[in-house]
């Protein structure tokens, strides 16, 4: 069943932070105009074959161009936090702090501004997977001087735009641009084999990546700006197929490891991958002949360089999965998959989305938040950084499904807050208008509002979404119902 406990009344603390979200090269097209650099996703949609309506990114919602529309959509929800992501070949075309673009600078000022003048307050990632063209034609993430190259724009960027963000976030879904881009080539830089060696070689660098920009921040600018500075991990709620069966259990436990620990270990914890991970993958290399365990070390030095570089724990979750164990050693390739060896299940009786990997689970995201917090400690406060549904019916006005997605889904995190005390500071909503949903193209839809996309003014409407997702931001939560007063949608 996908509702566990009766839906409840309550609020959330006064300080929650209410928000919406997107990502660069999703929205903002002019992919080649003003001086951007190409990112390996303008390569990537470019080339045939990779996008499933053989659509791209070279307009999409055209916010280049569009940006105060975007402000006034928000401006009309009462959101109060946006979520964006800089398209790093926008600011610095080859990469390189070398060559930097004024009209990059003056695209991101513009928005910056225009979000504060409507008391919208932005909160920025620096990487939400478009990586400068240029810095892969030297290796990408696969090059250890990739670690400089970030730090070198992220220093530009709290430089330029720490005055105003005091919210940053490194990296977006790390697991999800390694695995997909860099282990079998299903998103850009469309690389495939990685899955037993280069997805742990970038995940290394990536990692050290992080805790330098993490660093810089904290040394440089910290004092004079006041912001904070974090991650964002990407998890479905993996549960035991069987919570009686220790294997399956234990397989739940593992593939929580293999995925958000993986990342979260090391910054999170003592600066070193966790001990699962650690011990099966060197086993499996040796088993197959490899020399050295195919998982890198990382020195002493560098894991008290890694280890408490995350002001908090970003995370973006839509769905759950459970897990079953196995014993029986996995005659496939050498592979991620492989070293984790678990059998993941979906419950076929859940309802659907616009995506087959979503289904909504409402109580999902209660669970991971415990899980969350009692493995990286209830001090460590918890934003959800991404959360939301797709349909793929394109124009969907009424979409009650979404709807019921947001109600649901926000009442189990009001849930985790109230009754499980679980230190979780903030919920943004994935995502404020229909955009480009990286290998799905156009087809899934996962807007707040609808997009046209075949008119060239891109205009955005509305969805019946929007209305119950303000009502939430307003009353901040689910107030207890007074009487005469309105009545909570709360049939899901
Ligand atoms: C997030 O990824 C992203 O941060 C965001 O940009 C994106 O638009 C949003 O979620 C919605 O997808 O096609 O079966 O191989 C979520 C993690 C990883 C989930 C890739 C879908 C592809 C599954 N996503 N995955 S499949």
């Amino acid at each position: 069943n996908t509702q566990r406990d009766a839906f409840i009344y309550g609020t959330f603390p006064n300080d929650f932070v209410w928000g919406v979200a997107t990502a660069s090269y999703q929205i903002e097209g002019a992919w080649n105009v003003s001086g951007k650099g190409p990112s390996v996703w303008d390569t990537f949609t470019h080339e045939e074959g990779n996008i499933r309506d053989g659509n791209t990114g070279d307009v999409t919602c055209d916010s280049y161009h569009k940006y105060m529309d975007d402000v006034m959509l928000m401006a009309d929800m009462g959101i109060p936090y946006y979520r964006f992501s800089l398209s790093w070949s926008r600011l610095l075309p080859d990469g390189t702090v070398n060559n930097s673009n004024p009209d990059g600078l003056r695209y991101y000022n513009a928005l910056i501004d225009s979000l504060l003048d409507n008391n919208i307050t932005p909160m920025v990632t620096l990487y939400h997977w478009d990586l400068p063209q240029a810095l892969q034609d030297r290796g990408g993430w696969n090059n250890e001087d990739s670690i400089d190259w970030f730090n070198e724009y992220a220093d530009y960027c709290f430089e330029n735009f720490g005055d105003r963000v005091k919210f940053w976030i490194t990296f977006n879904e790390p697991w999800v641009f390694i695995m997909y881009g860099y282990g079998d080539g299903q998103f850009a830089p469309g690389l495939d084999g990685g899955k037993a060696i280069r997805v742990y070689r970038v995940t290394h660098n990536v990692i050290r990546a992080h805790a330098h920009a993490w660093h810089t921040y904290d040394e440089i600018y910290r004092e004079e700006q006041n912001g904070k500075i974090g991650i964002t991990l990407n998890s479905d709620n993996y549960y035991p197929y069987n919570p009686k069966v220790a294997l399956d259990v234990e397989a739940a436990e593992r593939i929580r490891q293999f995925q958000v620990g993986w990342f979260a270990h090391p910054i999170f914890k003592n600066g070193d991958y966790p001990e699962v991970m650690k011990t099966r993958i060197a086993a499996k290399s040796e088993e197959r002949g490899y020399p050295v365990s195919r998982l890198p070390e990382f020195t002493e030095e560098e894991k008290n360089f890694i280890s408490g570089t995350s002001d908090f724990f970003g995370l973006n979750t839509y769905t759950s999965s459970s897990v079953i164990g196995t014993t029986v050693e996995a005659n496939r390739p050498v592979s991620w998959e492989t070293d984790l060896n678990v059998i993941p299940y979906k419950d076929r009786t859940w309802p659907t989305s616009g995506s087959s990997w979503l289904r909504p689970v409402p109580w999902g995201i209660r669970q991971l938040l415990n899980w969350v917090s009692s493995e990286y400690g209830n001090e460590t406060e918890i934003y959800i950084t991404e959360n939301g549904v797709s349909t793929d019916d394109v124009f969907d006005l009424n979409d009650v499904s979404r709807t019921k997605y947001y109600t649901a889904y926000i009442n189990e995190v009001l849930k985790a807050y109230k009754i499980d005390m679980v230190n979780v500071k903030g919920y943004v909503a994935w995502t404020l208008m229909d955009n480009f949903e990286w290998a799905a193209g156009f087809t899934e839809r996962f807007g707040l509002h609808y997009v046209n996309f075949s008119d060239p003014s891109r205009p955005r409407i509305p969805k019946e979404s929007t209305k119950t997702y303000s009502k939430i931001i307003s009353d901040n939560g689910f107030p207890a119902e007074i009487s005469g007063g309105s009545k909570h949608v709360s049939s899901v």
